[in-house]
């Protein structure tokens, strides 16, 4: 995100007619368990005077393609196509998940232990990166409130740190010090409970490809796509605030709540309006992404231009 330059994805792929039938699938579900909130987008169109007919219009799911070759993930290179590239050798398995600080059951266990308590699910959420660019994208994973709830948090447990993978014999971008490693992000309690809070395995119904976080990557979508950590070895909870890797690295340009909010400009970049991954037209972007119905009711009485 320290790169300025803006790459074009290839407006030419042609997509399968398999993937196409996958793709009505998710829409139909969108419709009945409500992810995409067709009428959040209404109220939010309302009370922001953003134009519903064209946000609405846009929530068609983004190709596979441009979602599995345009990434941000700094442990594979900093440019769009090099994650991609960088990444097919990674091995993904075998691999196992870290429980630690204030919780009743801490402990290392083998991803499958982790994920197999809870069922799995298929979601299809907005994705806004802080760049402006935005995508539609179904995913296969576990609610983030599961594990949580598992852990057992004490109450003095405020906060949940997760933490990337480090390994630079794999990861050739933590061979330089373009941000700190490892990755680390956070949540507050009740942020990480909320419904919403994805841990994704999956998407477009097969594996987490590498380039997008796998094995296990989390997906927090009213959030900007920088919360969403990738390829997590570790929970932490936490009394204090956890300082993120764009936290340290920007202090003035990314905070620790990052919630997509189109009243507030990132220094480098507006936040009123986005572009989907495959689109030419700019939309407007939507309060909390879409999400208010959700999740306002965690941020009331906060000065979401301070705490942004
Ligand atoms: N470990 C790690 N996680 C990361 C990043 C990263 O560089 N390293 N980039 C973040 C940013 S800025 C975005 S926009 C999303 C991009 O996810 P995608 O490539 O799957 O679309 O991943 C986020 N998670
Ligand atoms: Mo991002």
């Amino acid at each position: 995100m320290l790169i300025r330059k803006r790459i074009e994805p290839p407006s030419s792929e042609i997509t399968p007619e398999a993937e196409y039938l996958n793709r009505r699938e998710f829409l139909g579900m969108v419709g009945s368990i409500g992810a995409l909130s067709a009428t959040g987008a209404v109220a939010e169109g309302l009370m922001g005077g953003f134009s519903t007919v064209e946000a609405q219009q846009g929530d068609k799911v983004t190709d596979e393609s441009k979602v599995t070759s345009y990434n941000n993930y700094y442990e594979f290179g900093t440019d769009k196509e090099d994650p991609k590239a960088n990444s097919q050798q990674f091995k993904a398995r075998p691999w196992s998940v870290k429980i630690e600080g204030l919780c009743r059951k801490p402990g290392s266990m083998p991803l499958d232990s982790f994920l197999s308590p809870s069922r799995i699910e298929d979601r299809t959420y907005r994705f806004r990166c802080v760049e402006a660019w935005s995508a539609v994208i179904p995913w296969r994973g576990i609610p983030l409130a599961d594990v949580i709830r598992r852990a057992d948090p004490l109450p003095s447990a405020k906060y949940v740190e997760l933490t990337t993978l480090y390994d630079p014999s794999q990861m050739s971008g933590q061979r330089r010090a373009t941000i700190q490693w490892p990755y680390t992000e956070g949540l507050r309690i009740d942020e990480a409970l909320n419904p919403l809070a994805f841990l994704a395995t999956g998407m477009y119904g097969k594996t987490l490809p590498n380039q997008n976080g796998a094995p296990l990557r989390l997906v927090v979508p009213w959030k900007y796509g920088f919360k969403n950590i990738k390829a997590i070895v570790k929970l932490k909870f936490t009394d204090q605030q956890p300082t993120s890797t764009w936290m340290k690295a920007a202090s003035d340009e990314y905070g620790f709540y990052a919630n997509v909010n189109p009243a507030v400009d990132h220094p480098r970049w507006s936040q009123a309006r986005e572009r989907r991954l495959g689109e030419v037209l700019r939309k407007p972007t939507l309060m909390f992404n879409g999400y208010s119905e959700q999740v306002a009711s965690m941020y009331g009485g906060m000065d979401l231009r301070r705490n942004y």
